[in-house]
């Protein structure tokens, strides 16, 4: 069963996912997609959940960075990324919303955007923002001012810098707070004019290389189609969780899953598993065949369909 993750360079979260894979030394199809909706070839895949990024092992389907690196923790057999339970869940969970927000906010204020922009014609642009829109509409997200995002960045990096005494942040092997920390200090790097903003830092610019050496792996470079046949050509695998079900609400159940936050867009399918960490949904298309889509349970809502 191959790896496919469908993503895009610029993207913060697949770069969580992009140094993942490097660090659990799995090979993997590089799908990029385009930046922005539509993404025709891969809606047949995800059933409709628009961000970014998804992997596809097989016939099943990650969506969301939370449940992609349970998903490849479990092929690669390796669980110590959840070694730290609470802290590092809530850490990244943190990392992945709040300081997201921070750095997303840093990136996007004027004198920073022009470097991020200065490839893209005027017509791209706007097309770039009015997507952004509509994924932001009725989207329940806290938003500040980029004094503000620089307030919180210096306060959190401060306190980061301290506490990176081991060679990651919870001992001497990284578990998911690391990644999820540092995809959101990648981006800001990874802008000249906040670049700079980290050179205080010692600490985390070192532990930062030692997560960029983990590289991004073995990658050989796939496209959308070749992406379906692999589903097509695949059995989904049952993961087989233990389900605790709420009332009301059985396996096989038709039902929608939705992100609680932005990018609202609900995936219907036939409920398999709904675990504390996992919810996974089985789906059948033509272009597919049968699928198991598996979000987050923290963070997605699931309804009966009507
Ligand atoms: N909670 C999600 C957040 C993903 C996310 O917001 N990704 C951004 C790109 S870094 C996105 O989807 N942007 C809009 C898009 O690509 O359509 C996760 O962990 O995967």
């Amino acid at each position: 069963m191959d790896i496919y993750l469908h993503h895009y360079p610029a993207s913060l979260f697949s770069e969580k996912i992009r140094v993942l894979l490097g660090y659990l030394g799995l090979p993997w199809h590089s799908v990029v997609t385009s930046s922005i909706m539509p993404r025709p070839l891969l809606m047949p895949l995800t059933g409709g959940y628009r961000k970014t990024p998804n992997l596809q092992i097989g016939a099943n389907v990650y969506s969301d960075t939370a449940v992609i690196a349970r998903g490849l923790a479990r092929h690669a057999g390796d669980s110590s990324l959840f070694s730290a339970g609470f802290n590092g869940d809530r850490i990244a969970e943190w990392a992945d919303t709040q300081l997201f927000r921070v750095t997303v906010t840093l990136n996007f204020r004027p004198e920073a955007l022009g470097d991020m922009m200065s490839q893209l014609s005027a017509a791209e642009v706007n097309a770039f923002m009015a997507d952004r829109a509509e994924l932001s509409e009725g989207a329940s997200i806290t938003t500040f001012t980029p004094d503000a995002a620089l307030g919180y960045l210096a306060h959190y990096a401060t306190a980061l810098d301290a506490s990176l005494t081991k060679d990651f942040l919870l001992g001497a092997t990284p578990t998911v707070a690391d990644f999820s920390l540092y995809h959101c200090l990648w981006f800001v790097a990874a802008n000249p004019v906040n670049a700079p903003l980290l050179e205080p830092y010692p600490r985390i610019r070192a532990w930062m290389e030692r997560i960029a050496a983990f590289g991004h792996g073995e990658v050989s470079e796939a496209d959308g189609e070749q992406a379906l046949a692999h589903a097509r050509d695949s059995e989904p695998l049952d993961p087989a969780l233990n389900s605790t079900l709420p009332e009301g609400i059985a396996i096989d159940d038709a039902v929608t899953v939705t992100p609680v936050d932005y990018g609202k867009i609900p995936v219907s399918g036939q409920l398999v598993a709904w675990s504390p960490n996992e919810i996974v949904v089985s789906r059948e298309t033509k272009q597919t065949g049968r699928l198991m889509n598996h979000f987050p349970s923290a963070g997605f809502e699931v309804a009966r369909s009507p």
